[in-house]
């Protein structure tokens, strides 16, 4: 059985929904969680030889199951715009990998695909917070400005579903969503039709009216550092929260911390819009990960807090 791997957040979901209208495969496995659950490619398991698609998940936090599943003498086809590290060479691993901070997977995939959805990829872009390379993509389509504007918020409120401790605090599992969108050709239809996108709406304007009110410890002309607490909603808000912060604020890099434990927390790290570098090189640093413009640290300890602010000030403030 052929396995489809995909990020569960709307870049993920818009690239494997583009290349399964393109071709649709019988009978594929489905390998997906929350967003930042990236080490998908370790559930799968040893089985005959198959195709594997993999989009939107770092080749970088799966290296060492690339090259089992490459033993295995499986074929990889690998779509994705994160900070790879070493591309494995083998007859077998098809990449199509471009860091470049204007692009995602689902935008790569369009190019593969010669804009043949394209309206799915500026779906994405939105989610992933590209609003320039969805605004570009738009110009070469007949959509109207009322009809970018039901894009942007499918792809924001796609993008927020992704995010949780857990499968079990997303409104709708990954999974679940790709099968209800796999019934739409567009994601128009998809958007005024499908009842998730009406309870993800709601859903959306609570957890971030709740973001609002959360205090920010660091604050000045470069950098922002807000504080969340440990609870379901603010793991679901944190990306959209930062994404938006760093929309409405683009000279200032953005920093979301939300608890997990008195221990550690989870962050997101936005460097600022105007010059978009920087965030993956330090979130690497503190075992993190991501791409230059937005990246996250799973669980920061408390003993290191102090380190990474000084790198972000380090970074962004001087
Ligand atoms: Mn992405």
């Amino acid at each position: 059985m052929p396995y489809d791997v995909f990020n569960g957040d709307a870049d993920g979901l818009c690239a494997l929904q583009q290349l399964r209208l393109h071709k649709r495969l019988e009978g594929t496995l489905l390998v997906t969680g929350p967003k930042r659950e990236t080490s998908l490619l370790r559930k799968i398991p040893s089985v005959e030889p198959t195709e594997i698609t993999v989009l939107d998940v770092s080749l970088r936090a799966n290296r060492s199951d690339v090259e089992r599943l490459l033993r295995d003498g499986h074929r990889l086809t690998y779509v994705d715009h994160h900070n790879p590290g070493p591309i494995p060479e083998h007859k077998n691993f098809i990449c199509y990998i471009d860091s470049d901070p204007a692009i995602c997977t689902s935008v790569i995939v369009d190019q593969m695909l010669e804009g043949k959805y394209r309206d799915w990829a500026i779906t994405a872009a939105f989610g992933d917070n590209l609003f320039n390379t969805a605004k570009k993509l738009t110009q070469k389509t007949n959509l109207s400005s009322y009809h970018v504007e039901k894009l942007q918020e499918l792809g924001e409120l796609l993008n927020y579903n992704g995010y949780g401790r857990k499968v079990e605090d997303l409104w709708f599992s990954p999974e679940e969503m790709f099968r209800t969108m796999q019934g739409y050709q567009s994601p128009l239809d998809f958007y005024g039709e499908a009842p998730e996108i009406v309870a993800l709406r709601e859903g959306y304007a609570e957890d971030l009216q709740r973001a609002e009110e959360a205090p920010s410890i660091f604050e000045n002309l470069n950098l922002r550092i807000y504080q969340l607490p440990d609870a379901a909603w603010s793991h679901r808000i944190v990306g959209a929260f930062s994404n938006l912060k760093a929309r409405n604020h683009p000279e200032q890099a953005q920093v979301v911390m939300v608890e997990k434990s008195e221990k550690t927390q989870l962050v997101s790290v936005r460097a600022p819009k105007k010059h978009p570098v920087g965030a993956d090189e330090i979130c690497l640093q503190f075992e993190g990960g991501g791409r230059p413009a937005a990246a996250g640290i799973n669980d920061l300890p408390a003993a290191k807090f102090e380190d990474f602010q000084q790198a972000l000030v380090k970074r962004f403030c001087i």
